[in-house]
């Protein structure tokens, strides 16, 4: 094998490389932006006249769930204490908002600790 052939096959060897690097590097790119959306996206349950609307929701893993409370009076937001549940609201008073974005699968029920009879359920799917 002379220099020049030897050189020209290293040359074939990175051009494989690279190729392969590119296609991993865009396959990672298509993973990324589908995940970015997921993570981006937003669920609202408002709170009106005693109730959660809606009181289940379904969502993808990685979406922020929103309560609005359009009541005039105090509501919350309190989990059932299982792993992937968000911390209690606290108070909610007129117009204020609880978030949280849900990273773990699974069936979450929650209440108002003022009026028990008002629950709901968000529902965290892949
Ligand atoms: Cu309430």
């Amino acid at each position: 094998m002379d220099s020049t052939s030897r050189s020209a096959s290293r040359i074939v060897r990175l051009g494989a490389l690279l190729a392969a690097g590119v296609v991993s590097v865009v396959a990672g790119q298509r993973v990324e932006a589908h995940e970015v959306a997921a993570h981006r996206a937003t669920k609202s349950v408002t709170i009106s006249s005693y109730a959660f609307r809606s009181p289940v929701v379904t969502v993808k893993r990685g979406t922020t769930v929103v309560w609005t409370n359009q009541d005039d009076a105090i509501h919350t937001v309190s989990f059932a204490t299982v792993h992937g549940a968000p911390h209690d609201s606290s108070d909610l008073a007129h117009g204020s908002t609880f978030r949280h974005r849900f990273t773990a699968l699974g069936v979450f029920h929650y209440h108002c600790a003022y009026h028990p009879f008002m629950h709901g359920t968000v529902k965290v799917t892949h």
